[in-house]
């Protein structure tokens, strides 16, 4: 082990006592489960974690900052997140949507914007959709190895909604939210399909979404965050049996 990884290891296993409320739940309920008690107050009480700290691969990370005169963009991602999240875009529908996005899809993701909303929301939703495609581009590096498309059926209440992301190389998308409001709360709905184009173009991916059916706006777009956040989060992730193989035939993604 490394002085790296060793002071990796201690920092872990400090950060761990006293043990968090949630922790101690933990080790109760895996108590419980065992078979008898000295096999449980023999169990390690930490070093499994202690391990995990020191031999996990490196994050995947990726910061994009642009300034132009229609939007000021700075925005930090971690694909191997907790779902963590400080979003401001001045649009707070928008904002909501990227919140469940981010928590769905288990990322961490900083992002501001300070777009010209007073000529309207376009180029503020457009560009946040291109920042975060291409950040999401940068951060899965050469894609060996990774699972490269996903898909997901989300449920929300009434509403069904479907998502297909190919981390492919190629820009497609192709949406259909069914929404039949102008408005959905501060956001002007039709900018929805901007920003996932925006997304596809970014990151260079296909991108289908579709709203199966619903009755609230409301539910309609946020069963398609989640859908999208969670079908990306699959191809984003790391494919074990794949090792550090490209996930083409091709040789180039
Ligand atoms: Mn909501």
């Amino acid at each position: 082990m490394s002085e790296q990884a060793k002071s990796t290891a201690r920092k872990s296993a400090a950060k761990q006592s006293p043990p968090a409320q949630g922790a101690r739940l933990h080790s109760k309920a895996k108590a419980a489960n065992t078979k008898t008690q000295d096999d449980a107050a023999s169990t390690p009480a930490t070093p499994a974690a202690v391990e995990v700290a020191a031999d996990a691969p490196a994050k995947r990370t990726a910061a994009f900052d642009r300034n132009t005169t229609e939007t000021k963009i700075s925005l930090r991602l971690t694909l191997e997140g907790g779902g963590r999240y400080n979003i401001s875009t001045g649009i707070r529908f928008f904002d909501h949507m990227l919140e469940l996005f981010t928590r769905h899809g288990a990322f961490d993701l900083d992002l501001t914007c300070k777009g010209d909303l007073d000529v309207d929301q376009h180029h503020t939703i457009e560009d946040v959709g291109i920042a975060l495609g291409e950040a999401f581009d940068k951060a899965v590096g050469d894609k060996k190895g990774i699972n490269r498309a996903g898909y997901f059926l989300m449920p929300m209440d009434e509403t069904l909604g479907i998502a297909a992301v190919d981390l492919s190389g190629r820009v497609a998308c192709k949406i259909r939210t069914k929404v039949k409001v102008d408005m959905v709360g501060d956001l002007q709905s039709e900018l929805v399909e901007d920003f996932f184009d925006g997304f596809a173009r970014g990151a260079r991916a296909n991108v289908h979404l579709r709203t199966m059916y619903g009755r609230s706006n409301h539910h309609k777009l946020e069963a398609l965050f989640k859908a999208f956040a969670r079908a990306l989060r699959v191809a984003c992730s790391r494919d074990k049996q794949l090792g550090e193989m490209l996930p083409s035939t091709k040789g180039l993604l």
